[in-house]
Parts: structure tokens; C-alpha cells; sequence
């Protein structure tokens, strides 16, 4: 897409000052992400995000702007309840002229966020303690949501992480083979669907109530947490476009996926790509204090299966996407999703090979955390 008209679009919004200058920001995968300072007349900086709601994935954006309304404005009284800093904590949208939360401009939806400075996002390679506290504020996250009314939520994307479903549309994807590259994934097809059984572990615990659904972020990517440039903890939980029902092992199982590894996303070398057992059990512990004993026995025991299930579910859309010609992930490059997949299925066979130790440390952290002594 040739590079929209920020100043024209920034002008719906109260920003607060007159724009002086935006680039592009950040590495998301979906939506495109502006950064503009501003500067009022005696000097004073504000600085915004102003986003471009993918309106491709995301096919509600207005609906996608009242889930985060209300989940912003339940988490800020939360925040403030606990003694928080309800400015740097959670995200505030800011309204346009006319009150709305999103402005549809030449058939683009855009949004506009304060853009909370000071802080800093990991893409991988994260040190045990941001990792840790990654995960304190991933389980905060869920705790605070705990008592939220979900039906008030739209699903903003049905089936988001449904492994089943996952893998039935990559069988589709390789079977339609738009792009003729089926016959060259082979191996990859077959690694995934050597895992068939196991895609629907927690998909049929939530259908059977052996899990508890709860309101969960859904995209709980390294990347997707601002840390503190000054003492380093987690300052604000970001992109919130997939907050809907789901299970507590997705947001952990996404976590370790892209913060427990030890290479990019899209590495080439896999020989780099490695689980990291300190990052893992760093960000287990994190996540099991976010929480605050409020997982069940079933969640807990699950742990290392969601973190197995997210993995191998990210590296089957990857490949989906490659088989689709690339219409869902930004890519670089015509392989590049093919990269990204390969890291994943990578992740996922190093974690069967010490599926042992996995559990040791969830079971350890657990007795270490919550069984008195
Ligand atoms: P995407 O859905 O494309 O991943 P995100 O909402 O995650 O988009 O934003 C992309 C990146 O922009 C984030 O990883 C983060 O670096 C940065 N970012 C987003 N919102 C803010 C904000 N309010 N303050 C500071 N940085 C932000
Ligand atoms: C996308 O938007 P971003 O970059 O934080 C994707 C996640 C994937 C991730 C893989 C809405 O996350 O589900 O796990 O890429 N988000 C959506 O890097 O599909
Ligand atoms: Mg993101």
C-alpha cells in the first residue's frame, strides 16, 4: 500500500499540539503502526500511535474499537484500584472530533492511541527478569479480567485459536494449492499432521468444561508488552484486538512460543533455534504470580501442552499463509513464512524431546509457589 496520508488522517483526532513529525513503528504482524509527535505552542511533546486496523483480518473493526473501549475502561479501574498508574498501565484511545474511536477514511479504519513513552518492547532474546516480568503482567492481565462480563465482547476472530480448525484449513490450503507450492511443503504437511490428535487437547476441555473459558488476551506476543526503560517492569499490556473468551493456556502457551525462544521469528539458521530452559521457567514462575493461584489443577498440569499447542498452531498458520500466497502475514520476502514456520516446528519438536523437563518445572514452581510448607 503507498504511504497513507498521516497528517490528513491524524487531523480527525484531538491529538493534543500540532503534528511535527511520524514514521512508521514497531513489528507487528497485522495492523500498520504510525508513531507522530506533536508539540504544543510553548514546547510542551505529546506523542501518538495511530494505527491502521487491518480490516482484512479483523472484518468488525467497529465492533474490534467497542471490545477495546470496554475492556481499557474496566482495566483502568482496576489499575486505579490497586494504587496504579492508570496513564502508563493500560491504553487510552483517543476520540476523534465527533466522540467516535475510529475513523473510516477512504475505506481504511484508523485508530489513535497515546503513545506511552519510556518504555521499550522485546522481540526475542528477552532477559530472564523482562521475560519474568512479561509474565507476571500476561497473568495480571487475565486476573483482572476475571470478574469482566465477556458476553459484553464481539469475537473478533471465531475460532482464532482452535488447533482443529487450524489444521483442517491448512489440509484445505494444500489441497486448493493456489500458488503451487504444496508439493514442496511436504515434510512440513506431514509434521503437522503427525500431530492431529493432539491439536484438540484443549479444545475439547473447554467443550467439555474440564477447562474454564475466561477472558484472555489471545495474542500474548513478546513483542505485544511495553517494559520499563528504568527499572524494567512491565509497564502496559498492548494489542488488545483479540481479547475475547478463551483458555489461560493460550496466553501462556503464545507467551513461550515467541519469548522462549532463542532466535527471530524468522530465523534461516535453525540451528540458533533452541527453547530456552531459563527463559522458560522464568516466565513460568511470572505467569503462575500474575495469576495468583487462580488456574486450576487441569490448567496448571496443562501448562507445557498449551505452550506445545500455541507453537505448533502458529507454525500450521504460517505455513497456511505460505500456501495461500501470503494474504494474511506481513511478509518481507516469498519465503518468509515458510522461515517463520520452520522456527515454530522447530520449537515444537525440541520441546517433545524434553517434554520431561517441561513439566518438572511447572510441577516445581508449583509446589514452590502454592504449596505451603
Ligand atoms: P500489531 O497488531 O500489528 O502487532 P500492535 O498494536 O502490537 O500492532 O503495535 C505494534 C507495535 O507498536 C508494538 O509492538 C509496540 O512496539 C508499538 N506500540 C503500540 N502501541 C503502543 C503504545 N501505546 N505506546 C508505545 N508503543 C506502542
Ligand atoms: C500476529 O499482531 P501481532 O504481530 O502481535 C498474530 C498472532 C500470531 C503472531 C505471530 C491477530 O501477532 O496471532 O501469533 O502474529 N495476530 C493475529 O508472530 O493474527
Ligand atoms: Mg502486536
Amino acid at each position: 500500500m503507498a504511504m497513507p496520508d498521516i497528517a490528513r488522517i491524524a487531523r480527525a483526532f484531538t491529538c493534543k499540539g500540532t503534528l511535527q513529525d511520524y514514521r512508521p513503528y514497531g513489528n507487528g504482524h497485522i495492523n500498520d503502526t504510525y508513531l507522530m509527535r506533536y508539540a504544543e505552542a510553548d514546547g510542551t511533546p505529546h506523542a501518538y500511535i495511530l494505527q491502521r486496523i487491518n480490516h482484512q483480518v479483523f472484518t468488525h473493526p467497529m465492533e474490534l474499537m467497542e471490545n477495546i473501549q470496554v475492556v481499557t475502561h474496566f482495566l483502568r479501574k482496576k489499575v486505579r484500584a490497586c494504587g496504579g498508574d492508570p496513564h502508563r498501565e493500560v491504553l487510552r484511545l483517543i476520540p476523534t472530533f465527533d466522540g467516535d474511536f475510529c475513523i473510516c477514511i477512504d475505506g481504511n479504519y484508523w485508530r489513535c492511541v497515546r503513545f506511552i513513552s519510556g518504555c521499550y518492547t522485546v522481540d526475542f532474546d528477552a532477559t530472564p527478569e523482562d521475560f519474568y516480568q512479561s509474565g507476571v503482567a500476561f497473568g495480571q492481565f487475565q486476573q483482572r479480567l476475571a470478574d469482566f462480563p465477556s458476553e459484553s465482547l464481539y469475537e473478533t476472530i471465531p475460532y482464532f485459536h482452535d488447533t482443529p480448525r487450524r489444521l483442517e484449513a491448512l489440509c484445505r490450503a494444500a489441497k486448493e494449492d493456489v500458488c503451487g507450492r504444496a508439493a514442496s511443503v511436504a515434510e512440513e504437511l506431514a509434521f503437522a499432521m503427525a500431530r492431529m490428535e493432539e491439536t484438540s487437547l484443549i479444545t475439547s476441555k473447554l467443550e467439555s468444561g474440564e477447562l474454564p473459558l475466561r477472558v484472555t488476551h489471545n495474542d500474548t506476543k513478546l513483542n505485544n508488552i511495553l517494559l520499563d526503560e528504568q527499572d524494567h517492569r512491565a509497564v502496559c499490556v498492548l494489542d488488545l484486538d483479540t481479547v475475547m473468551p478463551g483458555s489461560a493456556l493460550y496466553d501462556y502457551g503464545d507467551a513461550i512460543r515467541s519469548g522462549a525462544s532463542t532466535a527471530a521469528e524468522d530465523e534461516t539458521d535453525l540451528s540458533k533455534v533452541h527453547l530456552d530452559p531459563v527463559l522458560f521457567e522464568s516466565f513460568t514462575r511470572g505467569f503462575l504470580e500474575g495469576t495468583a493461584g487462580s488456574l486450576t489443577q487441569t490448567e496448571l498440569d496443562l501448562l507445557p501442552m498449551g505452550a506445545k499447542l500455541m507453537t505448533l498452531e502458529c507454525g500450521i498458520r504460517f505455513l497456511t499463509d505460505y500456501l495461500q500466497n501470503d494474504v494474511y502475514f506481513k511478509t518481507d520476502h516469498p519465503t518468509h513464512n515458510l522461515e517463520r514456520c520452520h522456527t515454530q516446528f522447530t520449537l515444537v519438536a525440541e520441546m517433545e524431546q524434553n517434554w520431561e523437563q517441561l513439566q518438572a518445572v511447572v510441577s516445581r514452581l508449583q509446589q514452590e509457589l502454592f504449596v505451603s510448607v
